[in-house]
């Protein structure tokens, strides 16, 4: 199903993706959104912070649509389906309604969020956290890439004007529900035995930034008592933050560290690293980067760069979609440690849901990431459903 796009920033060496929002790859990906939005007639919509959004009928604050969607961008050699199936399965599932010659009481669109992973900037969920005003733009326009490049940079070199982004009221008037198919992070329903599920809530989740200083120094010639050496308090941490995460039962990655100035014979000057603590109680998370915090010396710096409460989805919406997409017996309702453009819109009051498709690797953010065809194609069915549903309103 994904064949279309499949090629766009992929490895050859490890199949995994490189789609960095606002990279040549995610250039050519949102080429492909806008030549599938035109090729069926819809109505191309890109807000003021890169969202896209392909409309069959005109929306309007009296008139809200229902949108499904996803996002397009990977985090670095990501899987295939982490996100592009939420895209590719809204433009399929907008063709059988066409197919069944629906006509929808209200507009049908399609939406493609921009830098959802935060892979480039830091920040996930970048595009919805701005369209509804969760991140602040001033915070964003200064956010900086690892090359230095700020998202100004970045965006201006797209073609876009970076100075426009923030709150977009007028896009969020116009969206009545939000539907977000995503494969599956897990193995819930390879365990339920079902291809298809619905989002109960995604857990609390946040990423906070640490950085461990020192005096950088010769490798050979510095005497270990003299060392002021930052790797050290950063070692420490990352296996403070296992232990921790074990005894309060949540989870805790560091993912991504950056060694300045990173000479193989000197002793650094500075270790930044990235922690993301997740667990389906916020308060243990907490606890758990306090404890961090609390461990770490006076000259460490740490710093939350995002932080998404707890998301329950609407309790009606989602046990509705459970018995459209569910045909003879509901779909399996179940939670999620992975975030979503869908978390961020529900916190925003925006109606919202998720609809995930079997995964029966359960792993994500690899290229080891999977979902077979059939399932795939259920997905598309019990989404095509699911919109009719919602269109009756
Ligand atoms: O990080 C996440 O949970 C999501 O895949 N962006
Ligand atoms: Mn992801
Ligand atoms: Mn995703
Ligand atoms: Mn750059």
């Amino acid at each position: 199903m994904l064949e279309p796009l499949a090629h766009i920033g992929r490895d050859p060496a490890t199949g995994g993706y490189l789609r960095d929002a606002w990279s040549d790859a995610d250039m050519e990906l949102r080429e492909w959104f806008a030549g599938e939005a035109a090729r069926r007639g819809l109505d191309l919509r890109e807000d003021r912070n890169g969202n896209l959004w392909a409309w069959w009928g005109a929306p309007s604050p009296r008139r809200p649509g229902v949108v499904a969607g996803s996002h397009l961008d990977s985090v670095r050699q990501g899987g295939a389906y982490d996100g592009p199936l939420g895209v590719v399965s809204a433009f399929a599932a907008l063709d059988i309604l066409k197919s069944r010659d629906i006509s929808p009481a209200v507009p049908v669109g399609v939406a493609c969020f921009t830098d959802e992973e935060g892979a480039r900037f830091g920040v996930p969920c970048m595009g919805s956290r701005l369209l509804t005003g969760v991140l602040p733009p001033e915070r964003a326009l200064g956010l900086t890439d690892d090359d230095g490049d700020t998202l100004a940079d970045v965006i201006s070199r797209a073609g876009r004007e970076p100075y426009r982004i923030g709150r977009d009221d007028e896009t969020l008037a116009v969206i009545g529900t939000f539907v977000e198919l995503h494969v599956e992070q897990g193995r819930g329903l390879v365990t339920a035995g079902r291809p298809v599920g619905v989002a109960s809530a995604i857990w609390p989740h946040g990423r906070w930034r640490f950085d461990f200083r020192g005096r950088a120094d010769h490798a050979g010639t510095t005497r270990l008592a003299d060392r002021d050496d930052p790797m050290l308090e950063f070692a420490r941490m990352v296996l403070a933050a296992r232990a921790a995460a074990e005894r309060r039962g949540v989870v805790a990655t560091v993912g991504k560290v950056r060694v300045s100035p990173g000479n193989a014979n000197a002793i650094p000057s500075l270790v930044s690293a990235w922690l993301d603590a997740r667990g389906a109680d916020e308060r243990p998370v907490r606890d758990l980067v306090a404890d961090l915090a609390a461990g770490a010396s006076a000259g460490v710096d740490v710093r939350e760069e995002s932080w998404t409460p707890v998301v329950d989805f609407d309790v009606a919406l989602r046990d509705r979609l459970a018995r459209v997409a569910g045909g003879d017996t509901p779909a399996p309702i179940l939670p999620t440690g992975a975030g979503h453009d869908a978390g961020i819109l529900a916190t925003a009051g925006v109606q919202s849901a998720m609809l995930f498709v079997r995964n029966p690797t359960g792993v994500s953010h690899s290229p080891d990431e999977h979902a077979e065809q059939a399932d795939c194609e259920a997905g598309v069915v019990a989404l095509a459903d699911v919109l009719e549903d919602l269109c009756r309103t």
